[in-house]
């Protein structure tokens, strides 16, 4: 990895886990990806990878029941499970919270969330709680809104607003993105390197030799 640029050529597979207290502690920053079934996560880590079948995409939603790692270039990559499938069954969707619930709960690198919403639609509950608690539980997060070439580009700017007064972030915060253009996906990959690359501090963290003496 150049100090400015993460190479994504280098993408590959690494292992998938459908149990939390299986996956190994974090050994580089990670980047995870969060969203709603059918949202768009496989379809735009492909994008960042530009690697199409990298990360299987389905066109049934609800089929991402493990949480899998990618690398690339000394980065992690998650591909969490999607939550809000309406055909799940009770047991499912519980076991798609304990997942969840369990994989922020662990000590990880959490460098960046990236939280996907559809940009055709207002944010469901679950989106709303799933950026609720990223937002509460103080995880650096980005929203992308997905599938922007389904709109112009007048009523993306529209839908970004919109979304934006409904879950309560800045519009100059969400990103603008499609799979299928690569809009928004340089905008992403700039989120993603200053989250990942570096010395590691945050930017308005203060420096020890900043530090007040005691
Ligand atoms: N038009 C359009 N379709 C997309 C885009 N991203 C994903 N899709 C489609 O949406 C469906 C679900 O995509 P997938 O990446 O598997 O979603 P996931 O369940 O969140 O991983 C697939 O049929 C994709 O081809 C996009 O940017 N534009
Ligand atoms: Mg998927």
């Amino acid at each position: 990895m150049s100090e400015n640029h993460i190479n994504y050529q280098l993408a590959h597979f690494v292992a998938s886990y459908g149990n939390v207290a299986k996956i190994p502690p974090s050994t580089c920053p990670e980047v995870s990806f969060v969203g709603r079934s059918n949202v768009g996560k496989s379809s735009i880590m492909n994008k960042l990878f530009n690697r199409k079948g990298l990360v299987k995409v389905s066109s049934k939603p609800g089929k991402t029941a493990n949480v899998n790692f990618f690398e690339a270039d000394g980065v992690h990559f998650v591909d969490l499970p999607g939550y809000g499938y309406a055909q799940r069954s009770k047991a499912e969707r519980a076991r798609w919270g304990s997942l969840i619930g369990e994989f922020f709960e662990l000590d990880r690198s959490f460098n960046l969330v990236v939280s996907l919403v559809d940009i055709r639609h207002d944010p469901s509950k679950l989106d709303i709680q799933m950026i609720d608690y990223l937002s509460d539980h103080e995880f650096p997060f980005v929203v992308a809104l997905t599938k922007a070439d389904k709109l112009s580009r007048g009523k993306q700017h529209l839908q970004r607003m919109a979304i934006s007064r409904q879950i309560g972030i800045s519009a100059g915060d969400i990103l603008i993105t499609s799979s299928s253009t690569g809009q928004g996906i340089d905008d992403l990959k700039a989120v993603i390197e200053a989250h990942c690359l570096g010395d590691g501090e945050e930017t308005d963290a203060v420096a020890p030799e900043d530090q007040p003496e005691a």
